[in-house]
């Protein structure tokens, strides 16, 4: 059976003259003027990036390689006896194109198994981290202290050729993946004082592996969520912040540790990943104040005291989105089959069927529908991984195959140093002056 390696070694090629054929017949070609809002407005919808692996519509949301969520959970390998799909898959996916057979997954989730272990000094690094720490700052730390050993950076100081540059950054790559369940497992126990960290198992998929790290995998369902969790988080085109900072980063060259250990950087921000924290203490706060079971009214009001706050409703909105997150809808349907009395989730939907009017009502927000961090929050609390500050932590874990999908196509296909231009504002003036 054919390897990922061997797969994407024998891929590259046609993608590498794609991607010249189309050079060569549209290079020259423009789609769109740029505006100077664009510039001043965080360049939203600017036409700036390739990225093969997901595309997002702003009506549809994400396509993993042209397969929506619920085709991907149709047609991806299982766990024996699961429904979700397994991120190993998803990966494959990503980096491919391709649905890998259940063998191919199981061969994967067993390299990531031998992969897993991280080296004495990371484990020493994280054990003296105080627990006061936010979680995604040790996260990001250990991360970047993998850049030790990085394949990558000891073949280039070695002097590989380029064309030969994919070949370190994918083993980088696999190492990266392979290696975080270790990671958030000890981070997890350190800061919560869950007990020690128990071992990877070889024969046992990735979500089993990091389930268990976590202290929750004999709950089948858990591990279910995991699977679920992890596929849908791992990449949402190449715009985001993590996704382009770990692809702005790489295109220095710097390695795959480096590069993914700023998008967790990134990550950790509350209009980005730290938002499904957000959403969990803006719950529990919201609890707090208006109690159980409280009225439509009761809540409307505390999203209007959110909104007078000069806060953002947390889990809603979206840059590029306009309808309801596909991500958000597959995690209620887990929540709908696992859980559906659970009394946060139903506040959850209860916000759900409020908060959008009321952000219309607002008319600022150009998206007033849950994003993915709306909704999974609940989903681990309801399980018992009740600490809010570890979730994006689950988000990072995801997030990394996306960002290692993309720096090893990256290199593959020889992508270049970023840099786009910046412009003065009295150059801006200057420029438009009598226009
Ligand atoms: N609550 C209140 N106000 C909101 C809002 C929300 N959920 N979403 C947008 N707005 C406001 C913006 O703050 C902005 O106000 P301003 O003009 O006073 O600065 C205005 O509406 C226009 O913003 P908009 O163009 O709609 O949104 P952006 O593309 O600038 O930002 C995010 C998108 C996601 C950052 C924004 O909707 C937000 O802050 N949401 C809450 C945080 C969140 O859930 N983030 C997670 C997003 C995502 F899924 C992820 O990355 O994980």
């Amino acid at each position: 059976q054919v390897s990922l390696k061997d797969r994407v070694a024998e891929l590259i090629p046609a993608e590498i003259e794609n991607v010249k054929a189309t050079r060569a017949e549209h290079g020259k070609k423009t789609f769109g003027p740029v505006l100077v809002d664009q510039l001043y407005g965080g360049m939203r919808g600017m036409p700036a990036l390739i990225w093969d692996g997901s595309v997002l519509d702003a009506e549809e949301g994400i396509r993993f390689r042209g397969k929506t969520i619920p085709e991907c959970q149709e047609l991806l390998p299982k766990a024996p006896g699961g429904s979700e799909p397994l991120p190993e898959a998803l990966f494959w996916l990503l980096l491919t194109g391709e649905a890998p057979t259940q063998e191919q997954v199981t061969a994967l989730s067993r390299d990531w198994a031998a992969r897993a272990a991280i080296p004495e000094f990371v484990e020493e690094l994280l054990d003296r981290c105080p627990p006061t720490l936010h979680p995604m700052s040790q996260f990001s730390l250990a991360v970047t202290a993998l850049n030790h050993d990085s394949a990558f950076a000891k073949a280039y100081a070695e002097g590989i050729p380029k064309k030969e540059y994919w070949k370190p950054v994918f083993e980088d790559c696999m190492d990266l993946i392979a290696k975080l369940p270790n990671i958030a497992g000890r981070i997890y126990r350190n800061v919560y004082g869950q007990g020690k960290l128990p071992t990877i198992d070889l024969e046992r998929d990735y979500s089993w592996n990091l389930s268990t790290l976590l202290g929750f995998g004999d709950n089948a369902n858990f591990v279910e969520l995991m699977r679920l969790y992890l596929t849908i988080h791992s990449d949402h085109e190449g715009g985001n912040v993590s996704a382009h900072t770990g692809k702005l980063v790489g295109s220095a060259l710097s390695d795959p540790f480096l590069a993914f250990g700023a998008s967790l950087n990134g990550l950790a921000g509350p209009l980005h990943g730290l938002a499904n924290q957000e959403v969990l203490l803006w719950l529990r706060k919201m609890q707090s104040k208006i109690g159980e079971n409280a009225s439509d009214e009761a809540v409307r009001e505390y999203v209007w005291s959110t909104l007078q706050g000069g806060q953002v409703v947390p889990g809603y909105g979206h840059a590029v989105l306009r309808k309801t997150d596909p991500r958000y809808t597959a995690q209620r349907e887990f929540a709908l089959k696992h859980l559906p009395n659970d009394p946060l989730f139903k506040l959850v939907g209860q916000v759900y069927q409020i908060v959008p009017d009321i952000l219309l009502a607002a008319g600022k927000a150009k998206n007033p529908w849950p994003n993915v961090d709306a909704h999974s929050g609940v989903l681990l609390t309801h399980y018992g991984l009740t600490q809010m500050q570890f979730y994006t932590v689950l988000f990072g874990v995801s997030r990394a195959f996306g960002v290692a999908a993309q720096l090893i196509w990256d290199r593959a296909l020889g992508a270049p140093l970023e840099r786009p231009k910046s412009y003065s504002t009295a150059a801006i003036q200057k420029m438009f002056k009598d226009k």
